[in-house]
């Protein structure tokens, strides 16, 4: 089966307003050339789309559910207790500018509601974590797991890591040329 025809890859999100943080995770995926579908499923609003999702992940062949949500954040810790498919969490911190009030912007724990929510799922009904709103990582942690069966994408994994360590040794020859002072100043000046 080829990874970029079929979506291997399930992302889902308990609201439109955690799109702005899941969006990362479909970056990576598209930059790897994995194919993934994307939707929302809400665990409080809607409870039974989430068996729902789980027949259809399955029947889908995805390899790896990327779940995210906000709050207490049920989402990706139900989505497991439905199925074998390995889940990976994104805790997102709540920041919610649909409506107009100011009131109830942001959760009110800044996302470690939700981390602990879904790294705490008891024994027996495990879900992988990432760090909050690190939906990025979900994306590379998956395509770790595909690459045990896809070569191609190991090798792509390889070429991302040297490109990250080429990055950091052009960023400190420069550094090391200009000084810290005129380093600093260039990069981050507003
Ligand atoms: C959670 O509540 C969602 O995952 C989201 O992070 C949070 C707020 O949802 P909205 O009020 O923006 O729809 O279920």
């Amino acid at each position: 089966m080829n990874y970029s025809k079929k979506p291997l890859v399930g992302i889902i999100m308990g609201s439109s307003s955690d799109s702005k943080i899941m969006h990362s995770a479909a970056i990576i995926l598209d930059e790897f050339g994995v194919k993934h579908e994307d939707q929302i499923v809400s665990a409080h609003r809607t409870p039974t789309r989430l068996e729902d999702y789980a027949r259809h992940a399955e029947k889908q062949g995805f390899k790896v559910i990327i779940a995210g949500a906000g709050g207490s954040a049920h989402l990706p810790g139900m989505s497991a207790s439905h199925t074998t498919i390995p889940v990976i969490g994104v805790p997102i911190m709540v920041y919610n500018d649909k409506g107009n009030s100011d009131k109830f912007k942001f959760s009110a724990f800044g996302g470690l509601d939700a981390l602990l929510s879904i790294s705490e799922m008891p024994t027996g009904s495990p879900v992988v974590t990432v760090g909050v709103n690190k939906a990025a990582n979900a994306g590379l942690y998956t395509m770790k797991i595909l690459a045990n069966e896809y070569s191609e994408l190991r090798s792509k994994l390889k070429k991302y890591k040297e490109n990250q360590h080429k990055s950091v040794l052009k960023e400190s020859d420069e550094m090391k040329k200009l000084g810290l002072a005129r380093f600093t100043n260039k990069k981050f000046k507003k």
